[in-house]
């Protein structure tokens, strides 16, 4: 079995085998970074993830969400931590599949499944070409094109939300993790990454004002941010890290903590 281990973080972990070069050259071509300047043209409506999106979508997630590369650093060390032979993993809104090949590389026992799931056709598009070039696990993965919402879940060992929670609408959040704790071992872990809001008032803007400033030093410029930030009200919904918790504890996780915060952007880690 060939396990490279491309995710991990800096410091104490296994050592990182890079993929062979044709792997990588395969790969650069399917993820040509096209540049994030849909908000530049302008564009009506709601934020919805279409062709449009997904096609820019590596470069808009490095440029627009603090702490997106560590958030899939740290789902590759925990998949090597808590995955069991024999279970499944799961990663809702899975978009192109960056937290999938994360665990892929990292999970060190036989037998798994990833399930990878998007209700968006054109991510799934994507996710379905990027994964079918990696190389570097040899972890079966299932991708669904459907809502996460209707998913079953069994047998599960770790189950990621990285940043996707958050479009669900607010009354339904409760009932979607209690079937994910339903649906998990005793001892499995569960990742959720949000963007999140802050009771305190002037905290609260002093972290949307560094977020929109960690924009433009990204290159995004005032109109691009303000369209943004207009196309997303009531799609993208956050929430406070209290209430995360807390819903976290009362779907039976018998521990729930952040271990990362960079501005209003969090991960948090639970387990069941
Ligand atoms: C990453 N996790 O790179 N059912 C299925 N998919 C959904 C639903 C739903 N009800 N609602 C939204 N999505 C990824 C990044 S992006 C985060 C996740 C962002 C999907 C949606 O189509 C999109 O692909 C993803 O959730 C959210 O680690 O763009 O801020």
């Amino acid at each position: 079995m060939n396990h490279c281990r491309r995710h991990f973080a800096s410091g104490g972990g296994p050592i990182t085998m890079p993929a062979p070069a044709s792997v990588r050259a395969r790969k650069r071509s399917i993820q040509a970074m096209t540049r994030d300047n849909i908000y530049a043209a302008g564009r009506p409506g709601p934020f919805a993830f279409d062709q449009q999106v997904a096609d820019a979508f590596p470069d808009m997630l490095q440029r627009s969400i603090p702490g997106y590369a560590a958030s899939i650093g740290a789902i590759g060390a925990l998949a090597a931590r808590f995955v069991r032979e024999g279970t499944q993993c799961y990663d809702l809104g899975c978009s192109l599949g960056a937290a999938t090949l994360a665990m892929r590389s990292n999970i060190a026992v036989p037998g798994c499944r990833i399930v990878a799931v998007d209700n968006s056709p054109a991510m799934i598009g994507r996710c379905r070409e990027l994964v079918a070039a990696d190389r570097d696990g040899d972890t079966e993965v299932t991708i669904i094109e459907g809502d996460i919402r209707e998913l079953e879940f069994s047998n599960a060992s770790m189950v990621v939300m990285n940043y996707t929670l958050q479009f669900l609408p607010p009354g339904e959040r409760a009932t979607m993790l209690q079937k994910i704790a339903d649906g998990m071992f005793e001892g499995g872990v569960f990742v959720l990454s949000e963007k999140v809001v802050d009771d305190d008032e002037k905290l609260q803007a002093m972290l949307v004002e560094m977020h929109h400033d960690f924009k433009r030093r990204n290159a995004y410029s005032e109109l691009e941010i303000s369209r943004k930030r207009t196309a997303l009200e009531n799609v993208l919904v956050p929430e406070t890290v209290p209430r995360h918790l807390q819903r976290l504890r009362q779907v039976g996780f018998a521990h729930a903590g952040v271990w990362l915060r960079y501005f209003n952007f969090v991960s948090i880690v639970a387990i069941r």
